[in-house]
């Protein structure tokens, strides 16, 4: 098995600092925990913005003060969401690509909420998938597909069949969110999931809430790599609030080494995905 790349998920475009004071939303405290998380053996960091109010945004002015502010700090890798928030538009999240990051996510198919602005939907046309898979092909930056289901494979066949990606392709398993259209956060449905994945791709596991720790460690066995934050889940254990990002990056970290799987650097994340090439 390759070495455990670890993503850290710092702020999200849902919940703030009501669900967990301690979850960075401004450009200051993002790169802090940025930071914070690189020491802790996180090799790539994954960037959502918020106007000064916490309001999610995907304005590139914003986006490229956060990147800069982090890569000032560490080596990490930069990805940025063009997943954003509710409340932006699919014309205005693909602003995020100009903020300079190597990495961006890409989703891959349209869902509806059943919270935060329930029944309205988080669009992701085949057309729109297609426009940022293509822009971020001619800026050279790496997309992070988000796959949250398994008809979405028909979505990663058709930029593939379209050499809209390159090699190695990157899929991050998000499971355990509420729209309707994403799948629950059990093992059984990871498991399956891994079947749809294509030649030359490679997988990373994201567990939203408590599916977190379980399916995060389910993945790295299955020789998948691992995002952990409080985007995902602002919990440590039952109940109880996590200090920081970084702590939920220690405790992978942690698991990975007891397990025997080695932490990538962010060198060697790059390597791996061959970012740039
Ligand atoms: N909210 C996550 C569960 C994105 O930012 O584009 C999935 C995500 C998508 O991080
Ligand atoms: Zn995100």
């Amino acid at each position: 098995m390759s070495k455990l790349i670890i993503t850290a998920a710092l702020t999200g475009g849902f919940h703030g600092k009501e669900a967990n004071p301690n979850l960075p939303e401004q450009p200051g405290e993002i790169a802090q925990a940025a930071y914070d998380c690189w020491q802790a053996g996180a090799a790539i960091v994954h960037l959502h913005a918020r106007d000064p109010g916490g309001k999610p945004t995907c304005e590139a002015r914003l986006y490229g003060e956060i990147v800069a502010k982090v890569k000032a700090r560490c080596d990490i890798v930069t990805q940025v969401s063009t997943g954003g928030g509710p409340n932006l538009s699919p014309e205005e999240r693909i602003m995020a690509i100009d903020a300079g990051a190597e990495m961006a996510s890409l989703n891959m198919g349209t869902m509806v909420r059943t919270r935060f602005a329930e029944n309205s939907f988080f669009l992701n046309t085949r057309s729109q998938i297609e426009t940022a898979a293509k822009a971020m092909l001619q800026r050279g930056i790496k997309p992070e597909m988000e796959v949250y289901s398994h008809s979405m494979f028909v979505d990663v066949e058709n930029l593939i069949r379209k050499n809209m990606l390159k090699k190695p392709y990157y899929v991050n398993f998000v499971l355990g969110m509420t729209h309707q259209g994403a799948l629950p956060g059990e093992p059984r449905h990871l498991l399956s999931l891994m079947q749809y994945l294509p030649a030359d791709a490679i997988f990373n596991v994201s567990g939203v809430g408590a599916a977190q720790l379980p399916l995060t460690t389910i993945g790295m066995l299955l020789g998948g790599h691992s995002r952990v934050g409080l985007e995902d889940n602002v919990f440590y254990t039952k109940g109880t609030l996590a200090m920081s990002n970084a702590q939920l990056v220690e405790r992978t970290a942690r698991i990975a080494r007891e397990l025997g799987r080695e932490i990538a650097s962010p060198a060697e994340a790059r390597q791996i995905l061959q970012l740039g090439a």
